[in-house]
């Protein structure tokens, strides 16, 4: 198989730390970069986690860039109820001497793009879509040159920071409102999606028997992050979102898809950050936008617990 070459955009987050885990840990991914933008906490916190959770995982040669430190236009606003006050409450991080990439985030997210050859590398935003939407408005020769985006957020029938919102989305609709209106080919893997992603008690037991170090961290990160979704948010198992993003790079089959028309809302008193999927007809040739439906929880686990193994030998 091919390798897949990736861009990870995200905001750790304990689903993000994940993602990084799996891109890291499966085969079939290179990872080219990791960038960060602000989301679940500041841009400071979530840029600090991601150096350390590339220190854990012994991810080397791969630079982090640090992004935007607020949405495009409107006020920051952060995820402490489900991340902590950390972004990553849960594990200790450990102390390291890796320093982020002297890059703003889009600049790396440009050269990195630029410096491959066509439509070989795939965007992954885990974050709010700043930095991408930034990214395609300085260097709109982008928009041609990637082989797609395959984005974690939004929702076709669900929201969670308001009732027809996701997150992702809802800290930066205008950034997203950009980045969903470029012509790539664009795959929204949203809450409809992700809530079929929940770390049940075979999953948690899966990952334990692993006993290594990055497993134990993974364990740490779930409890916590577990934990909040019980109490804050009526989950029995917590949904984690962000690798399910990862996954469909690495194995499209992981889950079906639909092809449909997405926009966003910007000016809705309720509705604010909705991204509204027209299913009434079938979907118009140009249609370059389609939404995740349908998760085989079993498969993406596996790519998971296979990754976390695979990850043994490097942790630090
Ligand atoms: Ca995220």
């Amino acid at each position: 198989m091919t390798t897949k070459k990736i861009i990870l955009d995200c905001d750790p987050g304990h689903d993000d730390a994940i993602a990084i885990l799996l891109a890291h840990g499966n085969p079939d991914i290179e990872l080219l970069a990791i960038t960060t933008v602000v989301g679940n906490q500041t841009l400071d916190k979530v840029s600090r986690n991601a150096l350390a959770i590339a220190h854990i995982a012994g991810i080397t040669g791969v630079p982090v860039a640090a992004g935007c430190h607020r949405p495009l236009v409107r006020d920051i606003q952060t995820a402490p109820d489900i991340h902590g006050d950390s972004g990553l409450d849960g594990p200790k991080l450990p102390k390291h001497s890796r320093t982020l990439d002297p890059r703003h985030a889009t600049d790396l997210i440009i050269d990195t793009i630029m410096s491959h050859p066509p439509k070989t590398v795939t965007l992954v935003p885990t974050g709010g879509l700043t930095n991408i939407a930034l990214a395609v408005r300085k260097a709109p020769q982008i928009v041609e040159r990637v082989k797609e985006v395959v984005l974690m957020g939004g929702g076709y029938h669900t929201g969670n920071r308001s009732a027809v919102a996701e997150f992702n989305i809802k800290i930066d609709p205008e950034a997203a409102h950009i980045v969903f209106n470029e012509k790539w080919p664009l795959t929204m893997v949203g809450l409809d999606l992700t809530h079929q992603a929940q770390a049940t008690p075979e999953v948690t037991e899966a990952i334990s028997r692993i006993n290594s170090k990055i497993s134990r961290f993974v364990m740490e990160m779930l409890d916590a992050y577990g934990e909040n979704y019980r109490k804050k948010r009526n989950f029995n198992y917590p949904p984690v979102h962000d690798p399910c993003a990862v996954a469909y790079v690495i194995d499209p089959t992981v889950m079906t898809t639909q092809k449909v028309p997405i926009n966003i809302e910007l000016n809705g008193t309720l509705t604010v950050g909705m991204t509204v999927a027209d299913f009434r007809y079938p979907p118009p040739e140009d249609c370059h936008t389609q939404v995740a439906v349908k998760l085989n929880h079993q498969r993406f686990w596996q790519l998971v617990i296979d990754a976390l193994k695979n990850i043994r030998d490097t942790c630090n």
